[in-house]
């Protein structure tokens, strides 16, 4: 694969959790710009072990807990992750930026939505909204933007924060909705919808949110906030009609045959009902249109799941984390 940035050095740097899948990162792994490090955000002699022998100029900080089930059931883990993981960064970058021409180097801070809390029939979040939290993936991520925020204001750290709406494409771990609803409709498998199914969410393309991302390195201002959506805002039940009438049709199933495996199940405790983006100011002021509409963006990743089959099995059987133990003895 060619490199995106072939005059930049990559490193990523990754704890391979659950959801870490060096499999997913094939395409990329021999290029000759690119190298992995398997460890611990938290582990701040680490990060500046390698802020020492990198001189990162970037830090594009996509690590973090980020299911909302989870946070519910293990709260702690999200907290450790998402706000110690997220001081760690920033105290590495404020070391090894603080005798350097700052305004060449940039802290990019990845968030969501979430951090915003929930939103009635209309309206939709922007700039300007009050956070608001609701779970504790979302509280620990607001706490991340607001420790992100501090070190810019009390280090003049070169910061930018990107919250964005919910994301979809190729290899999401299938924990998340879309996902999980193809790996159940190619089993046959219950595809449990919370409620009634009326949540409305608004989806992005993960191709989509990476340009935005990639605009705001490039272009964004220092201290700004931009919000990412895509305007795919949709009901659970309508996601999940478009989603399998485009599984049936991909795998030449009689029309409904993955629809009647619907099955509604308990809600989510705190079930944020609707979430909404204003990316005016993302697309006025740098210039981002998303290029994939809902119905194309569902039907390209459902085809990729259907096409990576062996890539789904081995998160669904769990192998890919036996050659994460023989690699990295996780
Ligand atoms: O089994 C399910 N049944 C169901 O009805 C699951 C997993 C989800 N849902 C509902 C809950 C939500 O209303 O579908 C919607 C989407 O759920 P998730 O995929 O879990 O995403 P959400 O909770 O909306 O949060 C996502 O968007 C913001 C990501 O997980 C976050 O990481 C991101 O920050």
């Amino acid at each position: 694969m060619v490199p995106r940035f072939p005059e930049t050095t990559i490193v990523n740097l990754d704890k391979l959790t659950y959801a870490g899948n060096l499999q997913s990162l094939r395409t990329i792994e021999s290029a000759p710009n690119y190298t992995f490090v398997h460890g611990d955000i938290c582990d701040l002699d680490l990060i500046q072990r390698l802020f020492a022998q990198y001189n990162f100029t970037t830090v594009v900080h996509f690590a973090a807990e980020s299911h909302v089930d989870r946070s519910i059931h293990a709260p702690i883990d999200f907290v450790k992750s998402n706000v110690e993981g997220t001081v760690s960064l920033l105290q590495a970058a404020r070391a090894a930026w603080s005798n350097s021409d700052q305004r060449q180097c940039r802290f990019l801070h990845v968030s969501t939505d979430e951090v915003f809390g929930a939103l009635g029939a209309s309206g939709k979040f922007t700039i300007d909204t009050h956070y608001a939290p609701r779970s504790p993936y979302a509280a620990s991520k607001a706490a991340a933007d607001h420790f992100v925020r501090a070190y810019a204001t009390t280090y003049d750290l070169p910061v930018v924060i990107s919250n964005c709406s919910n994301n979809y494409g190729p290899y999401q771990f299938p924990e998340k909705l879309i996902p999980l609803a193809i790996v159940r409709a190619l089993e046959m498998a219950p595809i449990p919808v919370y409620s009634r199914g009326e949540n409305v969410r608004d989806w992005l393309h993960v191709e989509d949110h990476c340009e935005a991302l990639a605009l705001m390195l490039r272009q964004g201002l220092n201290g700004e906030t931009y919000l990412v959506g895509g305007s795919g805002e949709c009901s659970n039940l309508g996601l999940l009609r478009l989603l399998l009438t485009i599984v049936d049709e991909e795998l030449d199933r009689p029309a409904g045959t993955s629809l009647s495996l619907i099955t509604f199940v308990k809600d989510r405790p705190g079930h944020d009902f609707r979430y909404a983006i204003d990316a005016s100011k993302l697309i006025t002021e740098l210039g981002w249109e998303p290029n994939h509409t809902l119905a194309a963006g569902l039907r390209t990743t459902v085809k990729w799941y259907l096409a990576n089959r062996p890539w789904l099995k081995a998160v669904m059987d769990e192998t890919y984390r036996t050659y994460l133990q023989t690699q990295y003895s996780v």
